[in-house]
């Protein structure tokens, strides 16, 4: 347990019925002890980056508050992606499909670097599919070392990020 932080969590997927197990992740996020979701961005239909042969994702972003650390936050976040049925390549191989990944962006001002845990997100300023729906829900979030959350996606290619549809849930957004 620490003081209360602002923590911000990526989410996303592609396999399955992915805008159901985001809305499951997101009750169970807010379900973890010590632990208020704050706010939630609307669901975007995003290309895949890195590995670019397998289907769009859909991701979101979401805020918390949390007294729990980095660490325990994480572990958190990786037994809410077990229960919604990940299952990690067993050649490390990264980037592929997924039912549910849950990223933990950024946690209160922490700059941590550990086997396993890297905070802020090392990717996270140079992909759209984070930063829109981080700037959407934290303009003013700041990435230690980077600047602003809405600076940041300023400065990158944006295009090809489009809200999924209509009617998904953004929390504490709008009225
Ligand atoms: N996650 C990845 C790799 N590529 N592409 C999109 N659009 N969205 C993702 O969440 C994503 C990705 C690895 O975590
Ligand atoms: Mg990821
Ligand atoms: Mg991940």
């Amino acid at each position: 347990m620490s003081a209360p932080v602002r923590a911000c969590i990526g989410l996303g997927g592609n396999m399955g019925e992915v805008a159901a197990t985001l809305r499951s992740a997101l009750a169970a996020i807010d379900a973890l002890p010590a632990t208020r979701l704050l706010r939630t961005s609307r669901f975007y239909r995003t290309p895949a980056w890195g590995v670019q042969a397998q289907p769009d994702f859909i991701n979101a972003v979401a805020v918390l508050e949390t007294t729990l650390g980095a660490r325990a936050l994480l572990e958190a976040l990786l037994a809410i992606e077990r229960d919604h049925g990940r299952e990690r390549a067993e050649d490390g191989s990264r980037w592929g499909p997924r039912t549910l990944d849950l990223d933990l962006l950024l946690h209160g001002d922490a700059v941590v670097d550990e086997p396993g845990l890297v905070v802020p997100h090392p990717l996270l300023h140079v992909r759209a599919f984070v930063l829109v729906p981080l700037a959407e829900v934290a303009p003013d979030a700041v990435v230690p070392g980077l600047g602003r959350a809405d600076a940041l996606l300023a400065g990158i290619d944006a295009s090809g990020i489009a809200p999924s549809g209509p009617g998904e849930p953004a929390r504490g957004v709008r009225s």
